[in-house]
């Protein structure tokens, strides 16, 4: 057996995650859990670095003390967000969480005029958060940073270095930035001078793999430290149980709902810049063209204004059954909308976007409920439907992952939308991905693919098929 360690930080909890590996089955083992929350400070949005850090090493420590075996870590985060650092990697400015709003004059700026060259450099869709906008807004508003900053890593690369001292960035991460070229597996000179972010700062991308060194922290120090997929989605995109001769469309459904399928090209037309595609790459380098869709987050946002967020199971299963009883909504809501991106508050956001589209707005908890999710069903759907337009093809399943794989109302509507196959895997994809990353470059696991098909033959896959249609 072999036991590895995925540190899975996402925006709302982080997670120290074991797999064991033994005779081609994984068994995941959670064995520390804690909240993680943007911290706002005179209206600026951070990260508690520190705090992190120290929940990190105490997931590796109570990991250790139960398994004395414990092989490597790696560590896995949400995209985009960066430390800058110098020589000696210290900190030399705060790290920004990227729902700050402190890019919107610059990114007005892309959308309106400068994204046919940058999509054409970069491949990467249009967010706010984009580390291109994130980074040209420090950059222009203390140009003195220029003279001080000597690294950048983003925040696996380094949270990794903190780790094992060795400063590193994957591909899968380097390629949300928006900076790195589309072309290539370096950052684009091109897009690094439009955006004012000089060169040779951004650690160069390399493929996910590498062994960084042993852990340089006292009492950990048997543990290697593994350079995985550092972009969550690229670790969740990893990990989908695949099936030979089927061409799946995988959605990751946490926070945020990613949309998109594997391919060795980019879709870099016209279409695929106008509707937002981001082709972000996986930790080998190949692509994931990918619709950015909110996600859950929409959900967990409105909760606690309609009467609470479910704290059980059994209250989760409640408020899904109630809005599976709610009739479908006669106007459904943008979810592209960026007033939802990040609002005060996000009932208040979600009625006036009703209100300004003379729509209902929902008079209950599960009326909103069913909002929310078929909204988010009818959006994952359309996703769908333009690649499948984009591409000429046709898919034969959507493959769902994440916290909303588990929400039979989203699976269904998903199905009842796209009209194809829905198949659902309570997989906690980012932390499989990591865990499947470690398994290779230790030898346990001969390749990504038998990794694949080992998950494909373990899970068992909930279907979910379009209503009126048989199976
Ligand atoms: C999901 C995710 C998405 C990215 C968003 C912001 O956790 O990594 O892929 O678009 O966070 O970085």
């Amino acid at each position: 057996m072999t036991t590895t360690a995925a540190i899975d930080l996402g925006a709302t909890s982080g997670r120290v995650i074991l797999g064991h590996w033994d005779q081609n089955r994984l068994e995941l083992e959670e064995v520390h859990r804690f909240p993680n929350q943007i911290q706002t400070l005179g209206g600026y949005d951070y990260w508690n670095i520190p705090a992190l850090y120290g929940e990190i090493l105490t997931g590796l420590r109570k990991a250790l003390e139960k398994y004395p075996d414990l092989a490597s870590c790696g560590v896995n985060t949400w995209g985009v967000d960066t430390a800058l650092l110098d020589r000696q990697g210290r900190l030399v400015f705060p790290i920004h969480a990227y729902r700050d709003n402190r890019t919107e004059p610059f990114y007005r700026q892309l959308v309106e005029k400068d994204l046919p060259e940058v999509f054409a450099w970069t491949g990467i869709g249009p967010q706010p958060f984009n580390t291109s906008l994130q980074l040209q807004e420090t950059f222009s508003a203390y140009p003195a940073l220029r003279e001080v900053v000597k690294k950048i890593l983003f925040l696996p690369g380094y949270f990794s270095f903190l780790l094992s001292g060795e400063m590193a960035n994957d591909l899968s991460i380097a390629s949300t930035s928006q900076l790195m070229a589309v072309d290539g597996t370096d950052y684009s000179t091109e897009a690094l001078a439009h955006f004012g972010v000089p060169a040779g700062l951004l650690v160069e991308p390399e493929v996910s793999g590498r062994v960084l060194g042993p852990l340089r922290e006292p009492g950990l120090e048997k543990v290697k430290v593994i350079l995985t997929p550092g972009h969550d989605t690229g670790c969740a995109f990893s990990s989908m149980p695949s099936q030979a001769g089927k061409k799946d469309l995988y959605i990751s459904c946490g926070t945020w709902s990613l949309a998109g399928f594997l391919s060795d090209r980019p879709l870099l037309s016209d279409q695929a810049r106008e509707i937002g595609v981001s082709n972000e790459r996986n930790g080998d380098g190949t692509f994931r063209p990918t619709c950015i869709l909110l996600g859950l987050w929409l959900l967990e946002q409105t909760l606690p204004d309609i009467g609470g967020v479910p704290s059980t199971a059994a209250e989760w299963e409640e408020l899904v059954s109630e809005a599976e009883t709610s009739p479908s909504p006669e106007t459904l809501l943008d979810i592209t909308d960026n007033h939802l991106f990040n609002p005060a508050n996000m009932k208040e956001a979600i009625d006036e976007q009703l209100r300004q589209r003379n729509a209902q707005v929902p008079h209950d908890r599960k009326a909103y409920v069913r909002l929310i999710i078929e909204s988010l069903a009818q959006g994952q759907a359309g996703a769908l439907e333009k690649f499948s337009t984009m591409t000429g093809e046709s898919f034969d399943r959507v493959v769902m992952v994440g916290g909303g794989s588990k929400n039979r109302l989203l699976c269904q509507l998903t199905a009842d939308y796209a009209g194809v196959e829905v198949v659902s895997y309570e997989l906690e994809g980012t932390a499989v991905g990591n865990l499947g990353q470690q398994l290779v470059s230790l030898g346990a696991v001969e390749s990504w693919e038998i990794f694949r098909q080992s998950l494909n033959a373990q899970l068992p896959g909930v279907s979910y098929w379009p209503a009126r249609q048989a199976p």
